[in-house]
């Protein structure tokens, strides 16, 4: 970076387009009057729903629940067309509220930005992108999303391979062919479940490479119909408000009964109940303690295993795909439409690369170590460096040039899991440390832009120049956070959550598992006690 200060100057910078920056844009320009860029990679808003359009590509929140609730007329003009929304309707969603709040004006598309320096001699960040801009920013916030940089694992041979191959987040715009072809999936997470139904109806023949087994609860896309999506409208205040009060972002309520209290009957009817309802109730809505106790956890887990059984018709497939060295829940909980019904096709073979893991990408297919697969298409749905990726790939650098991705050598760092301490004005719209992807992501998109707005204004409004976490708050939080995830079985499984996917991550529980309740609680004691945990200083030096 150059030390000339005659460059642009702006209130803030924020990074990213997707739910989170497009809001965080509308707050700071047309709520606070603020001047404001954001910086976006892609040609067009959407974030997240720009770049997956793998095929099957679909929220698995219900897309009622799957929107801003900042503007009640928004709220009310848009209708979904089913229960869960595909990727091509979301971005069409976030298309309409760009054209609706005139968004893209402050956008900067087709640029990346690479680097963000704190220069403590202008108390401003200096930002710089691959086209060439450097702006000066009293704000720097990223909106750059949790899992958007894409994981392409390194095996031997993938630059000899003579096929197509594409990563599931960086999906070619103009899709692609199948037909008449042998494709490899690899990976079973949400992605690869999600595509490989769709995939194996297209292609001539699918491989799938499974390291883990999942757990996967169906969709049920006809359990909504257009009649209940226009009711809800009429519910939207109440319901909105539960989702914000909620510790997932769901209006659905906690279940207060005990897996353990019920008998054998009684259990098994509601988890039928649930399976039969679909999504993500299974998780939420059956038990109270599935998602802390072990034993409670175990009978869920069998109950998904004995649907795999009766779902699969060849045994010895049905036993590679039964998950059984993590609980229910403890990674991403998975949504899918006919995904185990797949393996029923003639065209499709599960292989188990736990036991016979790949050993080299071949010109013409992939090897492991049972044996060699020809393959036209391989269709990595790995996934991603999630939480913190998408931050090591720009150097940001705060005070004494402390770079963040040093700072979070052994895992992410930050008070709130919004603000790390030596990086002033800097806020992370669902960073590491914050509900997150434990929630449904709209809510606490919204409950994190908010908070930043407000503090903003507050600083205006106190001519604070600068707002800093201060270390002892960021330990404490830091611990917090650690100790939630402690007391989940979340720890019991290799997640992204934990890292585990990507070799040589250090192993830190990233999201924070106590609840968006609770958390939106604690921010706001937080800000009506002045905004505790942060040093503010004065734009004046204040004279003794
Ligand atoms: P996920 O959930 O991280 O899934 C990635 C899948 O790829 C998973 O099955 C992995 O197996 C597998 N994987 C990852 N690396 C490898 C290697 N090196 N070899 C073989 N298999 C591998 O990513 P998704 O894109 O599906 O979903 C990401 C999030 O998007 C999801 O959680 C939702 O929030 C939406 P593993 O289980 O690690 O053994």
């Amino acid at each position: 970076m150059t030390t000339d200060t005659s460059r642009e100057e702006l209130d803030a910078v924020v990074v990213g387009a997707g739910f989170a920056g497009m809001y965080m844009l509308y707050q700071l320009r047309d709520v606070l009057g603020l001047s404001a860029r954001v910086f976006e990679a892609g040609d067009d808003v959407g974030g997240t729903w720009y770049w997956n359009r793998y095929p099957g590509a679909r929220c698995d929140s219900e897309s009622y629940l799957y929107c801003y609730s900042f503007d009640k007329d928004l709220a009310q003009e848009w209708t979904w067309s089913g229960k869960y929304p595909e990727q091509p309707e979301i971005l069409r969603y976030l298309s309409h509220v760009a054209d609706r709040f005139d968004l893209r004006r402050g956008i900067q598309f087709e640029t990346r930005v690479t680097a963000a320096h704190f220069r403590e001699d202008l108390n401003r960040w200096e930002i710089e992108t691959d086209q060439g801009d450097r702006v000066l920013a009293r704000y720097f916030i990223t909106g750059v999303g949790c899992i958007s940089a894409g994981q392409v694992p390194e095996i031997q041979g993938l630059e000899n391979y003579e096929g197509e191959w594409h990563h599931t987040g960086a999906w070619p715009h103009e899709g692609v062919d199948f037909a008449g072809k042998r494709v490899g999936v690899i990976g079973t997470g949400s992605s690869g479940v999600q595509a490989i139904p769709v995939i194996a109806s297209q292609a001539d023949h699918l491989t799938v490479f499974q390291r883990t087994p999942q757990y996967t609860v169906p969709a049920r896309h006809g359990t909504v119909t257009p009649e209940f999506l226009e009711e809800v409208k009429e519910q939207y205040d109440e319901i909105f408000e539960k989702t914000r009060f909620s510790a997932g972002g769901t209006p659905y309520g906690e279940p207060e009964r005990s897996a353990l209290d019920v008998d054998d009957e009684e259990r098994r009817d509601i988890y039928e109940a649930a399976w039969e309802e679909g999504g993500f109730r299974f998780l939420l809505t059956t038990f109270s303690d599935i998602r802390v106790d072990r034993r409670a956890n175990d009978t869920a887990a069998e109950f998904i295993r004995s649907k795999i059984r009766e779902t699969i018709d060849d045994p010895d497939t049905a036993e590679k795909l039964l998950p059984r060295d993590h609980p229910f829940g403890s990674k991403r909980t998975l949504i899918d439409t006919n995904y185990y019904e797949t393996y029923n096709r003639d065209n499709v073979d599960l292989v188990d690369i736990r036991h016979a893991p790949i050993e080299e990408i071949t010109a013409n297919g992939l090897r492991t170590r049972d044996g060699d697969y020809e393959l036209d298409v391989i269709v990595f749905a790995t996934g991603y460096d999630g939480m913190t990726g998408a931050f090591n790939r720009i150097d940001i650098r705060g005070r004494d040039g402390e770079r963040l991705r040093e700072k979070w050598a052994e895992g992410p760092r930050a008070y709130l899991g919004l603000s790390p301490a030596g990086f002033p004005n800097m806020f992370m719209i669902t960073g590491p440390g914050s509900p997150s992807v434990l929630s449904n992501m709209p809510p606490t998109i919204e409950q994190h832009v908010e908070y930043i707005s407000d503090f903003i204004a507050y600083m205006g409004e106190h001519n604070f120049e600068t707002a800093e976490a201060e270390a002892d708050a960021e330990d404490e939080w830091v611990a917090h956070v650690n100790q939630t995830a402690s007391e989940t079985l979340y720890m019991l499984a290799d997640s992204w959550y934990l890292g585990a996917n990507i070799p040589g991550k250090p192993r830190v529980f990233m999201p924070y598992a106590g609840g968006l309740d609770v958390y939106r609680e604690k921010c706001d004691e937080i800000a009506a006690a002045g905004y505790e945990g942060y040093a503010l200083h004065s734009r004046e030096p204040i004279e003794a």
